[in-house]
């Protein structure tokens, strides 16, 4: 018999490569959904549209207990990964209210749901490597003090000390993972990495003449989304559950990512990349690494991507991107 698993956020970029993974491993993969996003597939569905017919669907919303009681009571789910949030940094800084109210609130129903129908459903955890934030030691591992600095980095301390707590209060297997950045060619436009690669691929095809960031001096552990869902899987694959480090070991600066991505289509960036304030943060994590040795240890688990390996895809990805709208056809390097 097949396992059952149920991941929320799946039409985000670790929801569609956790699906692909789990889908090739023979898992009956079903997705929690928002309904605006069902009634809108054309445009929300983009990252999951060629595994439409292979997932089942459900509407429910983070913010509606009743609805995702509704889901968990008509399935009998093996594992759930938790990955739906609101993933925007800059954002909850914005709007910090609506931010604590998904990422809390909405791990919070999902637990209590669980323990009410599946308590013997494995519960994955998506943290981050912002709750460590105003760094305490470097490089980060999963007995590093959390200091959280941002309404988004709170939100999933919460979420872990809420995973955490249904562990040991009532014996379900709920795991964490501290995910540190992840990138790939599904990555959101307004995350750094796509943001930087998707304006390098515009600009050389004449589509843009310029890009502006905020903090160029900010360093950070950049994997391969890819890689990283694989460890999501291993951590519920476990006798027990437990809190695991993903990252590479490696650190890089915003402006090193420039250099690198430019340089993928033969500029320099430094004629093209302007620091604009509006892009700063009220307050910054300047610099993130982390220790995997516990997740390569216990896990198993090892990057297959190397950095170049992962801003060569990004790049080619989306000078393809971009030569649709100009009807060029163009490859990194060679344009
Ligand atoms: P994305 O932003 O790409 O995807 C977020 C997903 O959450 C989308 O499917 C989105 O749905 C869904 N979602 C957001 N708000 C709601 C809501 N109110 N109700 C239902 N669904 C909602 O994030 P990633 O795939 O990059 O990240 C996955 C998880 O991992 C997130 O929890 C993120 O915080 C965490 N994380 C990510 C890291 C990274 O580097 N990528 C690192 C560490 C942690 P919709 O499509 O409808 O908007
Ligand atoms: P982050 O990712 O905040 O680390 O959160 P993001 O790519 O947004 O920022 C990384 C660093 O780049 C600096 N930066 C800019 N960032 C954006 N978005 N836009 C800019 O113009 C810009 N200029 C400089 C930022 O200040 C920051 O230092 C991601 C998300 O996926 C979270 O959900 C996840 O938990 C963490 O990674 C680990």
């Amino acid at each position: 018999m097949s396992k059952k698993a149920l991941i929320t956020g799946i039409t985000g970029q670790d929801g569609s490569y956790l699906a692909e993974h789990l889908l090739s491993l023979g898992y009956e993969v079903h997705g929690l959904v928002r309904r605006v996003a069902l009634e809108d597939a054309a445009r929300r569905f983009t990252r999951i549209t060629h595994l439409l017919e292979r997932v089942t669907l459900h509407a429910a919303s983070l913010e509606s207990y009743p609805s995702i009681f509704h889901v968990i009571s008509r399935h009998d789910f093996d594992e759930c990964y938790h990955l739906a949030a609101q993933s925007f940094v800059a954002e909850s800084f914005a709007d910090g209210f609506s931010t604590m109210n998904t990422n809390i609130n909405g791990t919070h129903y999902m637990l209590a749901a669980l323990r009410e129908l599946r308590p013997q459903c494995r519960f994955y955890f998506a943290g981050s490597s912002e709750m460590f934030g105003k760094v305490a030691e470097t490089p980060q591992r999963e007995t590093t003090r959390f200091h959280p600095r941002s309404p988004y980095g709170i939100s999933k301390v919460a979420g872990f000390d809420l995973t955490r707590n249904y562990r040991e209060a009532y014996g379900m297997f709920c795991a964490s993972g501290l995910l540190f950045n992840h990138e790939g060619p599904r990555r959101g436009y307004e995350f750094v990495t796509r943001k930087i690669t998707s304006t390098a691929a515009r600009i050389k095809l004449g589509l843009a003449t310029e890009l502006r960031l905020g903090n160029l001096d900010a360093q950070r552990d950049w994997g391969h989304a890819k890689d990283y869902v694989r460890a999501m899987h291993l951590m519920l694959q476990q006798d027990t559950a437990d809190d695991y480090v993903v990252a590479t070991g490696e650190t890089h600066t915003v402006r090193e990512f420039c250099r690198r991505a430019f340089a993928e289509v033969g500029l320099n960036y430094e004629d093209h990349v302007h620091v604009d304030e509006r892009f700063l943060r009220p307050a910054e994590v300047d610099l993130l690494v982390g220790d995997a040795s516990k997740a390569k240890q216990e896990l198993g688990w090892e990057p297959e991507y190397t950095f170049g390996e992962m801003i060569r895809e990004m790049v080619q990805a989306d000078l393809e991107e971009a030569s649709k709208e100009n009807g060029q056809t163009v490859s990194a390097r060679g344009v």
